[in-house]
């Protein structure tokens, strides 16, 4: 009895011991698996990070890239301007207000800077120079300035805008002015295209493209106050666009029409006898707004002038650009334009 006892006891001992043995290997078992679960999961953890460093890495070099190219379009866009800027708008209303103020013109222009512009979203066809003489027309400067300079943006010109002023009270020299305006020009900028502007004349419409041809080109057809036709046939002044080498070409304006009128002939004479041909826009688009004015006192009609265009064939090649002597008095970078003061002698008599 006493031996069964013990048997059965030692029995229950050994069961309680094989129970705990069993639940201490399950619990063994599921903290093993449970770090294999945590090992696993770090080990997805490890290349989803890496993969994601590495796409960031890309996106950064992508971005850095990108605007590494944008710093090349500012210094140098390489995109050449199409032929026919997309930011025409044909033929725009003009408003000369008497309130009008150079303030106001340069408020107008901020991206305008000592007197030149560039397109920033692509290379312009031309760098053109637009010339004007000028002397106490203050107010149609304003008025050029005001329309000029938007007129011109609209093209996508790289342009920059010259006002050539004559000192002293000796008789106006509208071409001998437009010879300094283009020495002087070269001396800053490799000028592709010249325009020689005189100061009263607004282009009413911007498909009038102030580029050179392969020939000389005439830009004025047609003025309001001539009911926009053609002066005279072969006029070839108000505003005339040469290229450097037609301009050359030529031995540029002459130097001897002092007072008003006959050097724009003389020009076209010299084009002419060089077998070049003058070209000009559409009546449609050739067209401009003259501000009304009466004969300025130093700017009186030259009555030498038709002596001086009968011998333009013979003297052209001495009497030019390799003739001209001035005295250049100052050089102002204003943020409209670019002033050139000159002192260029008297008439010979
Ligand atoms: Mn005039």
């Amino acid at each position: 009895m006493l031996l069964s006892s013990f048997v059965s006891l030692t029995f229950c001992r050994i069961r309680i011991l094989i129970i705990i043995s069993l639940c201490l290997l399950l619990f063994g078992w599921a903290a093993l698996n449970s770090a294999d679960v945590a090992r696993y999961a770090l080990k997805l953890k490890q290349p989803m990070d890496y993969r994601w460093r590495d796409t960031s890495m890309e996106r950064w070099n992508e971005e850095e890239r990108a605007h590494a190219a944008a710093e090349e379009t500012d210094k140098e866009p390489v995109k050449l301007c199409p032929a026919l800027s997309p930011l025409l708008r044909g033929t725009l209303p003009l408003k000369f207000e008497a309130s009008l103020s150079l303030k106001q013109v340069k408020k107008e222009n901020p991206q305008v800077e000592n007197g030149r512009y560039q397109p920033e979203s692509c290379k312009s066809q031309q760098k053109v120079a637009i010339l004007i003489p000028h002397r106490s027309r203050e107010q149609h400067l304003l008025y050029l300035l005001k329309h000029l300079h938007p007129f011109l943006q609209r093209q996508q010109l790289d342009y920059g805008i010259y006002v050539i002023h004559q000192a002293g009270n000796q008789k106006f020299n509208r071409a001998k002015l437009l010879n300094i305006g283009y020495l002087e020009a070269l001396k800053e900028e490799d000028w592709d295209c010249f325009i020689f502007h005189d100061v009263d004349l607004i282009p009413e419409n911007d498909f009038n493209l102030y580029l050179c041809d392969t020939e000389p080109k005439h830009l004025v057809v047609g003025r309001n106050v001539t009911g926009y036709r053609l002066r005279y046939k072969g006029y070839f002044g108000g505003v005339t666009a040469m290229t450097r080498a037609q301009f050359e070409n030529v031995n540029g304006y002459s130097n001897n029409y002092w007072g008003w009128g006959g050097e724009d002939d003389d020009l076209r004479q010299r084009v002419v006898g060089q077998k070049m041909t003058v070209v000009r826009p559409s009546a449609e688009v050739a067209r401009y707004t003259m501000i009304f004015h009466t004969r300025d006192s130093g700017n009186e009609v030259n009555s030498q002038r038709m002596k001086l265009l009968d011998k333009v064939s013979r003297v052209w090649r001495k009497d030019g650009l390799n003739s001209c002597s001035y005295q250049l008095l100052s050089v102002e970078h204003e943020q409209l334009y670019i002033n050139l003061t000159a002192e260029i002698g008297r008439p010979e008599i």
